[in-house]
């Protein structure tokens, strides 16, 4: 079958984590994406968290499926040809260099463009044009900056951030949606163009509902749904709301059987307002339903830590996974809490391609997360990383170089 992005040649010259998980996906939806890393070194996380010595760590193999890689020195002015060649061959440049590092290379936008017109520069950088522009930015740097670390956590404690990594790879799909929204667009214009996506907007842009309730707070003095609501004190921002659910439904984490050994023995659990009468009944409070201090989403909104604290003397009789099966046979809105161990070993998730099991030469078997997004018509192969300049050959040749033009390159030490 054919693929989403078949024919698209990518010049992917991402690293660590923000631009490989953009370049993956766009490798995963049928591009060509051709990895341009140093000779010798290559992407810093092929050796970084390593698990087996001299081996591509799992934080590079499981960042770079489906893609080819090429060794290029762009420092060296044989070695800037070749890349030239690269431009003027590709639909798409992505990087996610350090401000700058692209035009002290010597590629400019004004350059790539003469090279090659209808090529789409797609860039992470940490921040937008402004005051932090010129600053290097990882992860948790994003997370802070972005709205989610002030956010994250309880109200007495510090900030936190959060496992997901929402400055990385949520950057890294926002730009891949850029770029695929420029090819379209250039369907029509026959023109590329820049696409930047900023970490810490991409971040704001999943705290969008955090900007919401500032504001609300800012009108009203207080938000019912948080944890501060009725008896904490609101401030001048919106703040941290430890496990209560961000929508109108109220939510907490209970624990569960076994909480005293595992720390995973907990269920995320909803007072969705349509089921609350069998919430009553399921936990054994049916005078609940129709006590006038508890029948209403508004009359429950102040009791909701004394209501959670009922409901977790239920959950903690039950298993996570029996409590879910009791509350789904209700239509009551819950979710176990799962661990990197049960969701590793999830037979459905490996069913649909979500967890997939990869065999690399040097590593053996590792498991990935595979392609989220499932197209009908264009599914998802996930194939290995490759090796440190495993395709620079290959891709010199269909570049036009013959094999001693290739040799004499790489003695001069530009590929
Ligand atoms: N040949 C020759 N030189 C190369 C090369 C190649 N194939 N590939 C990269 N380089 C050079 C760059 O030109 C740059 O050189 P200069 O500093 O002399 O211009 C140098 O390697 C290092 O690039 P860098 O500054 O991007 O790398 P760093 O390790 O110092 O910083 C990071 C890493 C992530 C902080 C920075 O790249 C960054 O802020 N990126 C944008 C935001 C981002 O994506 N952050 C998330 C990363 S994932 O957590």
């Amino acid at each position: 079958m054919s693929k989403a992005l078949d024919g698209v040649r990518i010049l992917d010259f991402t690293h660590v984590q923000s631009g490989p998980t953009c370049t993956q996906l766009l490798a995963w939806f049928g591009a060509d994406v051709i990895k341009v890393e140093r000779a010798g070194a290559g992407d810093i996380t092929r050796e970084q968290l390593r698990d087996i010595p001299d081996v591509d760590s799992l934080y590079f193999t499981m960042l770079n499926h489906n893609k080819r890689s090429v060794t290029i020195d762009t420092k060296n002015p044989e070695g800037k040809q070749v890349l030239e060649a690269l431009i003027q061959k590709c639909d798409v440049l992505v990087e996610n260099f350090a401000p700058g590092a692209l035009d002290r290379m010597g590629f400019t936008w004004e350059r790539i463009q003469e090279l090659n017109p209808r090529m789409i520069v797609a860039s992470v950088k940490g921040f937008g044009p402004g005051p932090y522009e010129d600053c290097k930015v990882y992860e948790n740097v994003a997370q802070c900056a972005g709205g989610a670390a002030s956010t994250t956590g309880f109200d007495d404690g510090p900030p936190v951030v959060s496992g997901a990594q929402i400055g990385d790879s949520g950057t890294g799909l926002h730009l891949a949606l850029g770029i695929v929204t420029a090819l379209y667009q250039r369907t029509q214009t026959g023109r590329g163009q820049k696409v930047l996506a900023a970490m810490q907007d991409g971040v704001l842009n999943l705290c969008r509902v955090k900007l919401r309730d500032q504001q609300r707070l800012e009108r009203t003095g207080t938000m019912k749904e948080y944890p501060q609501y009725p008896n904490g004190t609101f401030g001048e921002a919106v703040p941290r709301a430890g496990n209560a659910s961000g929508g109108g439904q109220p939510g907490w984490i209970l624990k569960c059987k076994g909480w005293e050994t595992d720390p995973n023995a907990y269920i995320y659990f909803i007072t969705q307002a349509p089921v609350w009468a069998k919430i009553c009944n399921v936990i054994g409070k049916e005078e609940w339903a129709t006590d006038p201090n508890y029948a209403t989403p508004a009359a429950r909104l102040p009791h909701l830590k004394d209501i959670f604290a009922e409901i977790e003397r239920w959950t903690m009789t039950k298993t996570k996974f029996e409590a879910m099966q009791i509350l789904n046979k209700y239509n009551i809105p819950c979710g176990p809490i799962l661990s990197m161990k049960e969701i590793a070993e999830e037979p459905s998730l490996r069913k649909t391609g979500t967890i997939v099991e990869v065999d690399h030469p040097t590593r053996g078997k590792y498991l990935t997360v595979g392609n989220p997004i499932k197209l009908s018509d264009s599914p998802t192969e996930v194939k290995r990383s490759p090796l440190l300049g495993e395709h620079t050959d290959e891709v010199m040749t269909e570049l036009g170089y013959s094999p001693e033009q290739i040799s004499a390159l790489r003695t001069a030490g530009a590929i």
